[in-house]
This record gives structure tokens, C-alpha cells and sequence, in this order.
């Protein structure tokens, strides 16, 4: 039975993550922090399956413990401040946590278990103003938010502990990936959320900023199994994983209404443009300048060449059926909050 360390087991792909190498048998630990009320987030219901250690990206003591108390044969480093738009906001513990944590990881790691394999979770946003299209292992990295080049910090640390200490340390760059757990500030999510309520008559509209911008948008079930596979070679390496498609959020928005059964249409330009409701003219998109971002990454789109070949990894759910599952988990919630609420 191999065990297997998971910091931001509490998120999204933490949670995915989990379910996966439960699934394969490994004894699963994961990091918590501390919160005034316990919440497992989205491991809840896979918590007694879970040996939780209470420790932070930012206390390289609590990481070494964790380390001591796991004996950990796979490390997996998913924990970060991953919304790009606070990382205007806190651009200093984003660094904290995203950049030197990297290093506080690597540090336990190296000092307890240098035998242990790596996982960063390195991003598409360290593309930012992308200097080629598609973008592979090679294009040259450009972060245009505090996050972005937090986690190139994150990145380039991770290869040089590889090549100074020979640790097996590799770094998936994973470019947009979404799911029925995603949190609600991010776009997709906060889409399929309001075409729920709007549906159900309990939100008039949704607000949204730049919709123009292009993303490379996967499940988030097939990104953590591309972790795992990179864990598996003989030899440690970085690997782009991605659809190979891109589209604008406002794409997403028209297939998130459509199928719920209400078609966009599109009036006005720039910051006066909304999205109506064909067939009741009722405004149900509009934009608001403060989801605009200081800087912007207008596209993205990944060429996953080299994780096909050398990990034979190939994504299964298609954007169709993302949106699908998006939208429909979203109604679910949205009608139990309705049936809950006419009971009380
Ligand atoms: P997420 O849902 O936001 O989860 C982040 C996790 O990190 C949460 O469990 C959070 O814990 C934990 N965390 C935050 N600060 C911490 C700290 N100081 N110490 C310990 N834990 C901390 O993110 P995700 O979408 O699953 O993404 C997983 C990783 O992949 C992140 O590193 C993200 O930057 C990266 N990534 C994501 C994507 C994507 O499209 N999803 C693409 C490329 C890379 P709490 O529950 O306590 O907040
Ligand atoms: O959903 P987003 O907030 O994701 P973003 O910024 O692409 O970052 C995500 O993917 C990265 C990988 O490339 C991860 F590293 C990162 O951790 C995170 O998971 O925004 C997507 C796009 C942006 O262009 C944003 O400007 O949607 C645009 N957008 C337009 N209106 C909006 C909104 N984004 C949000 N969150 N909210 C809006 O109202």
C-alpha cells in the first residue's frame, strides 16, 4: 500500500485527487488549515476515508510533520490562493503561499523523504501574454497577474530541486479545468450557477466582465488523472495537460443557457452590451466593469502532445458534456434550496 500526501485536499482537484488513489488502494493524507469552523469542503463525503493533518503552505514546520507523520511515497502540491482576481488584492500572501510554499514542501520533503515523487501544480496563466499559439512544454512564459508569476516562482523551483537534488519533482501545467465542485467566483461556475437561478425565476441576471477572453477548458476527473500518471514514469518530467480547444466565455455562457432551453442574443457593444432572452427579450447577461482585470490573459489553448505520447493520457469529457454536467448539477441544488425553503 503506497501512501500519498495531499495538500488542498479540501479543493477541487484535492477532492477528485482523493477519490482517485482511494480508488487505487494508497493510504490518502491531507492537508488541512485551520478554520474557526471545521469544513472539509469537497472531501466531506469521503472524510472518514481521509488521515487529515492540520498544517499551512506557509509553516515549513507544519509541512515537515506532515511529511514525518505521512511517510509519504507520492507528494501532490495542490494547495494555493488559485483565484487569479484576488491575487490583485493579496499579492503578498498569493507569493507566500504559491511561491516560497513550493519551497517549504520541497524543503520537507528533501529533509524527510527524498525519495519521494512530486507533484506542482503549475498553470496555463504563467502563458499569460502568450508568445505562440497553441502553447507546448517549449513556448516561452510570460504571467500577467501576481498569481501567475507566484506560480512560476512555484515552477521553476520545483525543475531546480530536480536538477540539484535529483528529487523526482515534476509539474503538470494545467490549463483551465472545471467541475461540478468548482468554486463559484470562478467564471464557469458562477455561469452555470446563474443560468440555474435565472431559470428558476430566482435571479434576473447575470454580471460578468470581459467575455472576450479565450480558454482551454477541461473536466477536472481527467486533469487529476494526468497527476497521477506523471508520478508513474521512469524519469521526471513537466507535461502540458489540455483540450487542444479553446473558446470565449461568452461561448460558455450561450451553451449554459441553451441548455436550459433559452437562447442569448447579443445587443450593444463594449460595456453597454447584454445578452436577452430570445424569446422574452428579458435581459439576462450584463456586463460590470469590476469583474474587469488589471491585466488580462486574452487566450489560451494547450497542445497536450507530449502527455498523449509519453502518458498516454487522453481527456475523456468533452466541453459539451462539462457544461452539461455543470448546469445540471446546478439545477439540482438550485431546486433542493427551492423545496427546502417552501418547507419552512
Ligand atoms: P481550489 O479549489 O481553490 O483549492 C485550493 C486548495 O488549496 C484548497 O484546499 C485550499 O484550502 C488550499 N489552500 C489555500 N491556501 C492554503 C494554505 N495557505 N495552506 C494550505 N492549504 C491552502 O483550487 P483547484 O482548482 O483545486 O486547483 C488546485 C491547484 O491547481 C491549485 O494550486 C491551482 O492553483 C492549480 N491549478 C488549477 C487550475 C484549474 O483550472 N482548476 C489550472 C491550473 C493550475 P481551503 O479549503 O482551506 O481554502
Ligand atoms: O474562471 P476564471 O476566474 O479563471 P482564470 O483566471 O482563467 O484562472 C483559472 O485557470 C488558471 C489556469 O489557466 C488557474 F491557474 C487558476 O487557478 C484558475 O483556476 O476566469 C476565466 C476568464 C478570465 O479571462 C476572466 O477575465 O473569465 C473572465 N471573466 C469574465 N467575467 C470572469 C468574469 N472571470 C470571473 N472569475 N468572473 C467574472 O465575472
Amino acid at each position: 500500500m503506497k501512501n500519498a500526501l495531499i495538500t488542498g485536499i479540501t479543493g477541487q482537484d484535492g477532492s477528485y485527487l482523493a477519490e482517485f488513489l482511494l480508488e487505487k488502494k494508497y493510504r490518502v493524507y491531507g492537508i488541512m488549515r485551520r478554520k474557526s469552523v471545521v469544513d472539509y469542503g469537497n472531501v466531506e463525503h469521503i472524510k472518514d476515508k481521509i488521515n487529515f493533518i492540520y498544517a499551512d503552505m506557509t509553516d515549513s514546520v507544519s509541512l515537515i510533520t506532515a511529511m514525518k507523520i505521512s511517510q509519504a511515497d507520492e507528494v501532490y502540491n495542490l494547495a494555493a490562493q488559485s483565484f487569479v482576481a484576488t491575487s490583485w488584492e493579496q499579492p503578498l500572501s498569493t507569493a507566500d503561499i504559491d511561491g516560497i510554499g513550493v519551497t517549504n514542501i520541497l524543503e520537507a520533503i528533501r529533509i524527510i523523504k527524498p525519495n519521494a515523487r512530486f507533484y506542482q501544480a503549475s498553470t496555463s496563466e504563467m502563458f499569460g501574454l502568450v508568445q505562440e499559439i497553441p502553447q507546448t512544454e517549449k513556448t516561452p512564459f510570460y504571467p500577467r497577474s501576481p498569481y501567475g508569476v507566484a506560480k512560476l516562482y512555484g515552477h521553476w523551483i520545483t525543475k531546480n530541486y530536480r536538477e540539484s537534488y535529483n528529487l523526482y519533482a515534476c509539474s503538470g501545467i494545467l490549463f483551465n479545468h472545471e467541475s461540478e465542485r468548482r468554486g463559484k467566483e470562478f467564471v464557469t461556475r458562477k455561469i452555470t450557477d446563474a443560468v440555474a437561478r435565472i431559470k428558476h425565476g430566482i435571479l434576473n441576471h447575470l454580471e460578468l466582465g470581459n467575455m472576450d477572453s479565450k480558454r482551454d477548458w477541461g473536466h477536472s476527473k481527467d486533469y487529476v488523472r494526468a497527476m497521477w500518471l506523471m508520478l508513474q514514469q521512469d524519469k521526471a518530467d513537466d507535461y502540458v495537460i489540455a483540450t487542444n480547444e479553446t473558446r470565449t466565455v461568452r461561448e460558455f455562457v450561450e451553451m449554459a443557457f441553451k441548455h436550459v432551453g433559452i437562447e442569448v442574443e447579443w445587443h450593444r457593444k463594449g460595456i453597454d452590451e447584454v445578452g436577452k432572452d430570445k424569446s422574452t427579450n428579458k435581459i439576462v447577461v450584463k456586463i460590470n466593469p469590476k469583474f474587469f482585470r488589471p491585466a488580462e490573459v486574452e487566450i489560451l489553448l494547450g497542445n497536450p502532445a507530449k502527455a498523449n505520447k509519453e502518458l498516454g493520457w487522453i481527456r475523456e469529457i468533452s466541453f459539451a458534456e462539462l457544461v452539461k454536467r455543470m448546469v445540471d448539477n446546478d439545477m439540482s441544488i438550485v431546486e433542493k434550496e427551492i423545496k427546502i425553503s417552501n418547507i419552512k
